[in-house]
């Protein structure tokens, strides 16, 4: 469908656009249009934007990758869809490996994501040749070159079992997730409460320009539970401001 640039929801429905694409390739499943749903409420109640919240955890979830001896990013197939070409950069700019790591798993998606991020030059694995123990489900499946031995693990758009599972490993867990009730969003080392559309292009900017040092300083500096409390709190002021728009039309 084509969307007329002026629509006022432009941005929001070319959003859409690309995830029924991903699901059309074979890249998403159907049930990732119902999470990317629910993603865009909580985008909609928090203003549609990088709130100062969001931008100072982007900017630690790239410190910490930066510090990181095996930092792998984990892609499952809404991220593959809206993000692939960023995602490749954002891997390449902190030489952190893509992994493939899906929720619904089937072998011929896990390759159909693979294909797709390699289209855009990057390394990425898939082998599935190892296993987290302690998880039921097909994200137990992971690869030994990965995220088996990555000591910090980007996740992007997850569900709170698996965050819980690569905590229990040891890892450092970075998580982007537009809502920040969920368990994914409590259990995560860092908390990216943003849109994965605006996180990763400014991930990749704060990447190019951050160093060593200054990495180690934002990690001192940084703490997600009182970056949770900002993001719940940007909610409860937004509809705030929302109801008095409504009283003073
Ligand atoms: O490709 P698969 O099989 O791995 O499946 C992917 C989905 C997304 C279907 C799977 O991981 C899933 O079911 O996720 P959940 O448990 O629904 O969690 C997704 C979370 O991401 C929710 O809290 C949403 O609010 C959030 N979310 C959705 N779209 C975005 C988002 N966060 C940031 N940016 C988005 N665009």
């Amino acid at each position: 469908m084509e969307i007329p640039k002026s629509h006022p929801r432009y941005l929001s429905l070319t959003t859409r656009e690309k995830l029924v694409k991903g699901v059309r390739e074979g890249l998403a499943v159907l049930e990732g249009l119902i999470a990317h749903g629910r993603g865009e409420a909580f985008d909609y109640i928090l203003g549609e934007k990088s709130h100062d919240f969001a931008l100072e955890a982007e900017r630690a979830a790239v410190a910490l990758m930066k510090l990181a001896e095996h930092p792998v990013i984990s892609v499952n197939g809404n991220a593959a869809s809206l993000v692939a070409e960023e995602l490749v950069e954002l891997s390449k700019t902190l030489n952190a490996p893509l992994e493939v790591n899906i929720f619904h798993y089937s072998k011929e998606r896990v390759e159909k994501i693979a294909k797709k991020l390699e289209e855009f030059g990057g390394t990425v694995y898939y082998r599935g040749d190892a296993v987290l123990e302690g998880i039921d489900h097909a994200r137990r499946i992971v690869d030994s070159r990965g995220i088996l031995k990555a000591d910090v693990v980007l996740v992007p758009l997850e569900d709170g079992d698996r965050c819980e599972i690569l905590k229990k490993h040891g890892k450092k867990v970075i998580a982007i997730d537009l809502n920040p009730l969920s368990r994914t969003a409590r259990m995560a080392d860092i908390t990216i409460v943003n849109n994965i559309t605006r996180a990763i292009p400014e991930m990749i900017k704060f990447a190019k320009e951050i160093t060593k040092e200054e990495a180690k300083e934002v990690l001192r500096n940084y703490d997600n539970k009182t970056v949770l409390k900002r993001a719940i709190e940007a909610i409860r002021e937004h509809l705030t401001k929302m109801a008095e728009d409504v009283m003073n039309a």
